[in-house]
This record gives C-alpha cells, structure tokens and sequence, in this order.
C-alpha cells in the first residue's frame, strides 16, 4: 500500500484504486467541460475551484482500506456463485470509489436508497456482508440488519427513485429538512446510467423538483446498461438533464475516492438544508460482467483490470458526447467499430439480435 501524506498516491498491490485514466487532464473526450476530480491519474491530489476534500490522513486510510475490502468480498462472492453458492451475483468491480466515497458522506439520519449493485455502500453503513450473500442465495429477501438505514436492494429498474422521492418528501412532512439541527435528514438514491431512461426515474425527478425534496439522485455511469452503451442511452452528459428538470446536476470522477466524497457532501448537505435535490454523475466504468449470468465478450471487445490484471481499462473514452459509439461496441473490428449510433442501432436491428 502506498498513501502518502502530501501526494496521494491510492494503490494497493500495484492496482489504482483513486484513478482510472481514461480521462485526459479531467476531461472525458468529447466534452467540453472538466469533471470534478481531486487526484491526477497518478494518484497526485489536485485542487478543484467548488470541491476540496477536508478529511484526515486517518480518512484516507479508511476509504482505501474499504475499496479493498469491498474489492475482495466482490471476488468473493463471484467465486461463490462460480461454485453453485450464490445464484447470482452483480459484480462491483470498479466502482468501488464511487460507492466508498458517497458511502461516507452519510449522517446517521439519512437514509439510502440502493439499486443491487452497491454492496460497498452497504458495507461502509455496516449491512452485515453475509446478508447481501443470503439474498443472492435466496435464503433471505434483503430484509437485512440496517434496514432503516439502507433500504432493500431493488431489480426492477430505477423503482427505488420514486421510493426515495416518497420518503424524502416524507421527511420534510416529518419536519426533519431544513431546521439547522443536528436532526436535519436527507435521502441518496443509487441508480445507473441506464435506469436514468426509465420513465420512473424521470417521474422521480420531476416530483423531487416540484416538492423540493431532500434526496440526492447519485447516478453511477459505468457506461453500460448489460449490453447498451451509454451512448445509446443519452446523447447529452447525463448530468446536463438535471437542469431541465429544474435542479443541479455535477458530474464527478466516479473513479476518484475524494472527489465523490466533496462533492456528495456538498449534495446531501444542501439536501439536509432543505436546499432540494442534486444530481451527481459519477462517471465510472463497469470492469466486469453485469452479473454473473452475463458475458462481455459478446457485446465488447475486451476487458482489462481485472483484479490482479492491472487497474486501468485501456478502453477509449467512449466518444460518447458527439455521437459516436465506443471503440469497445459489439463484436465489430477495431478499424470498423467507430460508427454513428444511429448506423449501429440499424445494423444491429436488422441482424435480429435482441438482449
Ligand atoms: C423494469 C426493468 N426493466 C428491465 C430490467 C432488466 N435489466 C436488469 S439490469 C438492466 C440494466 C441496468 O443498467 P444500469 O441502470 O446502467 O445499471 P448497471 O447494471 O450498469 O449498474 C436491465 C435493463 C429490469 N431489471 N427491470
Ligand atoms: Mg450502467
């Protein structure tokens, strides 16, 4: 473990666990704009004008010690649905930052909201692990310890936005939002860059907006919704929407343990506030399958970084913001892979291939 005091370098047994450097100098290729990061790909902390991480050296050790924890219970618990233990199992790999940073910028009253991928966010909350296993194992219904804390996980996709808007609308009726006390509350509900097409999802943000509830909608795009790359599912930066639905949305280096920390700070804060909702985009990748019932390869030309095969995926940015579909699109060579969506939808529709 390297983490040293004025630089901070977040690696662990050669694999980076604050960076993933497709990202040019903070920029993903094809947009015009920076994210908000807080460490170079070489681990070195970095200022932002909006965000700064005001932690401890003992807060930094914590957070690496959590994504390497949560990085070895996901292997884990891959390897046991590999031996018939789990039934299924949706890896985390390489979200980790996301999940650990947001994780602790959460007050005991606040309440979280989580898809079924955000076992690292159950972990920092202190979900006993063999809950989320006995799930997958189907021995029990995600009626886990924390429950008050850390709602059930959630399949159908994007459903547990409109829980969250519920509830944190219900928080303000509670008068719990907005006092300047300590028992100011506020809610974060975890989605993915797919479940931000879904109708309840869009429903959950106008409703958000309209009763300016304290929920922060933490959006983690790991470019990919099983097979879909993100390019299909938003020609714009997803993080540009929330602003026609009327509230901030940030996009954030979903890679970068202290960058989602401030920045989610700074979110549910407003929230607690009674300042209303917040959109963060964390822009992440998914280095493994979807789940254990899913293979890559099929839709994708390569996966790296796998634990002990290095730390950054070599995939190009994914052109994502002009149009273009990533150079890791289904199946295709790599001189003939960079396609317009549009053309690649087509060819996709007429050879019959469903999901
Ligand atoms: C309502 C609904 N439609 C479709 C599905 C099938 N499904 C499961 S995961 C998934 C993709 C979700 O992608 P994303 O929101 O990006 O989350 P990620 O898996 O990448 O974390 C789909 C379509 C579902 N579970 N529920
Ligand atoms: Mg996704």
């Amino acid at each position: 473990m390297s983490l040293s005091g004025g630089g901070t370098s977040i690696s662990y047994a050669g694999v980076s666990y604050g960076y993933v450097g497709w990202q040019k100098g903070g920029r993903v290729r094809g947009q015009s704009h920076d994210m908000v990061q807080l460490l170079t790909p070489e681990g070195e902390r970095v200022d932002n004008d909006d965000f700064e991480f005001t932690g401890t050296t003992d807060d930094l050790v914590g957070y690496l010690r959590d994504m390497i924890l949560a990085r070895r219970f996901d292997a884990e618990a891959t390897a046991l649905q590999r031996h018939g233990e789990l039934g299924l199992w949706s890896p985390l790999l390489g979200q980790e930052a996301a999940q650990v940073g947001s994780a602790h910028a959460m007050r005991p009253a606040d309440v979280v909201f989580p898809s079924y991928r955000e076992h690292a966010v159950a972990m920092v909350l202190g979900v006993p692990l063999a809950n989320l296993l006995g799930l997958f194992r189907g021995v029990n219904g995600g009626d886990w310890e924390k429950l008050e804390t850390f709602k059930n996980y959630q399949i159908v996709i994007g459903c547990q936005a409109l829980h969250a808007t519920g509830y944190a609308m219900g928080l303000q009726f509670d008068g719990v939002v907005g006092t300047g006390t300590d028992k100011d509350a506020a809610v974060i509900v975890y989605h993915g860059d797919g479940a931000s097409s879904q109708g309840d999802v869009n429903e959950a943000y106008v409703f958000a907006a309209s009763y300016n509830a304290p929920v922060v909608f933490f959006c983690q795009n790991n470019q990919w919704a099983i097979s879909e790359p993100i390019a299909l599912q938003s020609r714009i930066p997803l993080f540009e929407r929330a602003r026609g639905f009327g509230f901030p949305g940030v996009q954030v280096d979903g890679n970068d343990v202290l960058a989602v920390k401030a920045v989610t700070d700074w979110a549910m804060e407003r929230a607690r506030a009674g300042e209303g909702p917040t959109f963060i985009e964390a822009f992440t990748y998914r280095m493994g399958a979807h789940t254990t019932s899913d293979d890559p390869t099929k839709y994708r030309a390569s996966v790296e970084g796998r634990p002990g095969g290095g730390a950054t995926p070599s995939f190009d940015s994914p052109d994502t913001w002009n149009g273009k579909v990533s150079s890791t699109t289904r199946g295709s060579p790599p001189s003939t892979r960079r396609r317009s969506s549009w053309a690649w939808t087509s060819a996709r529709r007429s050879s019959g291939w469903r999901t």
